[in-house]
């Protein structure tokens, strides 16, 4: 070692007994890694290669505490060059590296359990402890994981009887769907014939003399009533000139024709004559009021009351709809008269007798009616379209309900060997919607899995969301141990003041599908932490090692 060197290493290292760490005495492998050690073989002219190939050094130049190689290769186990690591064998537990740098650096290195990093006494070698203590660790966990595995494997086997269940449910929808489709189209047939059938029909009805009678009808009434309003019109205005004339006339040029003309329509009025017992006084208008009042008003009173009583009736006989008066004009034409008494047998016939003769009398009509020669009590055209139609529209729905079905299957088919779902081997999807509860005294926390979670008051009170399931571990592969060992809930009740309540929930290996414990580590989000047989690999598949299953909390990730 370069005497200048000496000043960089830490004083408890100086005060330790025989430097095993520095000098000649130093093996020529310490801290090599296994896969190297064949590598570390001087030659015969007692040289060595840096690993690199760069340099040919002196045997003895190896762990001298010097740098010599540009890798340097030739200092494994006494940390002279900076970027390199050291192995420490750690007999009795696992080997490991660590970076060169800390070597020598007078601290015991957890992962140097037998203290080679440091020169010989400064280090306690707990090997064997902490290796013992390991194994009966990594005994436990594989013990647990021999019998979750078991239970794992369960949920993989339901999962493949699933995947068969849906494969047959898709494979059935999809017959049913294909049947179903011909129904439809079937049906749509007949609507679609029935209709232009029916439209044919109607035509057909048209042509009857009734019906035609029955239009002519309401075309005369309806010019009749335009000439009656006309008519009307130029008698209110005749009146308003004989009234003019009948209050202007002069009666002393004893024109014989104008008195006539208004004595005739006094009379027609009913009024009596404008110059009987004194005629018009100045300021009088001639009128109705010095007549016999109560019989004139009357009869204009019944005229016009007349008159609007006939309006009604027209305006009834004009808006009536020709179609529906001539369908129900055929149905009512065709409909049996066997509500007729006279033609009411079971009327003549004793009691007990009455059951046999309708079951004769029914399928005596019904084939009647099947080889044609009697049509059904109700005509056939139009109801027989809207019969046909409400078929179409249920064998529509239920092939809509049918479509549905397999969809949904499909769905299901798809997500259940997802490995962002229901993993690849299905082994959660027995779990979903399974729900765990946590009592913790004040709530109960429930976990819907791949649902929903919530948090309930133990003495009453409102029930919050904590969240719907929104993924797994988002930090992780899919696929991998980690990424199944943490599920996230979100967008529960809003927090007065606060987010939307969110659910962390930590998942480990375990017998048992449980809620461990609750801790709401910010206002309104919540770790959970938890166990479930699903996660339970068989021992040597995945790397969980020993303690969290390479789980860390949410305070360690932080
Ligand atoms: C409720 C619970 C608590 C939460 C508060 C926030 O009492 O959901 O967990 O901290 O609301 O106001």
């Amino acid at each position: 070692m370069l005497p200048w060197l000496l000043l960089l290493v830490p004083i408890p290292a100086l005060l330790a007994p025989t430097p095993a760490l520095a000098g000649p005495g130093i093996p020529k492998t310490h801290g090599v890694a296994p896969n190297l050690l064949s590598r570390y073989t001087p030659s015969s002219k007692s040289t060595w290669k840096c690993l690199d190939g760069s340099k040919e050094i002196a045997w003895s130049a190896v762990n001298d505490d010097y740098c010599d190689c540009l890798d340097g290769s030739d200092e494994p186990g006494t940390g002279a060059c900076p970027g390199t690591s050291f192995y420490c064998k750690n007999e009795g537990h696992i080997g490991t590296s660590i970076p060169a740098t800390r070597v020598n650096d007078g601290l015991c290195e957890v992962e140097c359990c037998d203290g080679s990093d440091e020169k010989s006494g400064v280090c306690p070698n707990l090997c064997k402890e902490i290796g013992d203590a390991y194994r009966q660790k990594l005994e436990e966990e594989n013990k647990l994981r021999r019998k979750g595995s078991k239970i794992r494997s369960s949920y993989i086997s339901f999962a493949k009887k699933e995947k068969k269940r849906l494969e047959e449910s898709i494979t059935s929808t999809l017959a049913e769907i294909s049947v179903r489709e011909k129904e439809v189209a079937r049906l749509q047939d007949i609507v679609d014939r029935t209709e232009s059938l029916s439209a044919a029909a109607l035509e057909h009805k048209k042509q009857s003399p009734l019906y035609t009678s029955l239009l002519a009808h309401h075309e005369a009434l309806t010019h009749l009533r335009s000439l009656h309003a006309a008519s009307l019109a130029r008698e209110a205005e005749l009146g308003n000139i004989l009234d003019g004339l009948r209050r202007g006339y002069n009666p002393n040029y004893q024109d014989m024709a104008v008195l006539e003309a208004v004595r005739g329509w006094e009379g027609v009025k009913g009024l009596k004559h404008i110059y009987d017992e004194g005629g018009l006084k100045d300021g009088e208008e001639g009128g109705e009021g010095e007549v016999k009042e109560g019989e004139v008003k009357v009869a204009e009173g019944e005229e016009e009351r007349d008159e609007e009583t006939m309006e009604k009736e027209l305006d009834m006989l004009l808006d009536v709809d020709h179609v529906s008066l001539l369908l129900e004009h055929e149905r009512h034409v065709n409909a049996p008269v066997e509500e007729s008494i006279l033609f009411d047998i079971t009327s003549y016939l004793p009691d007990t007798l009455i059951p046999q003769y309708l079951t004769v009398k029914e399928s005596i009509v019904s084939l009647l009616q099947k080889v044609g020669v009697v049509r059904g009590a109700v005509d056939g055209s139009s109801s027989d379209a809207s019969r046909t139609r409400e078929l179409l529209s249920a064998a529509q729905h239920s092939l809509k309900l049918t479509t549905e079905e397999k969809d949904k299957a499909e769905e299901d088919l798809k997500d259940l060997f997802d490995e962002r779902w229901f993993g690849k081997e299905g082994e959660w999807k027995k779990l979903d919607k399974v729900c765990l509860e946590k009592d913790t005294g004040d709530y109960t926390y429930e976990v819907c899995l791949f649902e929903e979670a919530r948090q309930k008051p133990n003495s009453g009170g409102q029930t919050f969301s904590l969240g719907k399931f929104h993924s797994w571990n988002e930090d992780a592969e899919p696929g991998t141990p980690a990424y199944y060992s943490k599920q996230h809930y979100r967008q529960g009740t809003k927090c007065w003041n606060g987010p939307n309540r969110s659910v962390v929930f930590l998942l480990t290996c375990g017998l048992e599908n449980e809620i461990l414990s609750v801790v709401e580590l910010e206002k309104c989000e919540y770790q959970l932490t938890g166990t479930s047989p699903a996660l339970c690999l068989p021992v040597g598949e995945g790397t969980t090692g020993v303690g969290t299953g390479g789980m860390k909390t949410a305070k360690e990730e932080l």
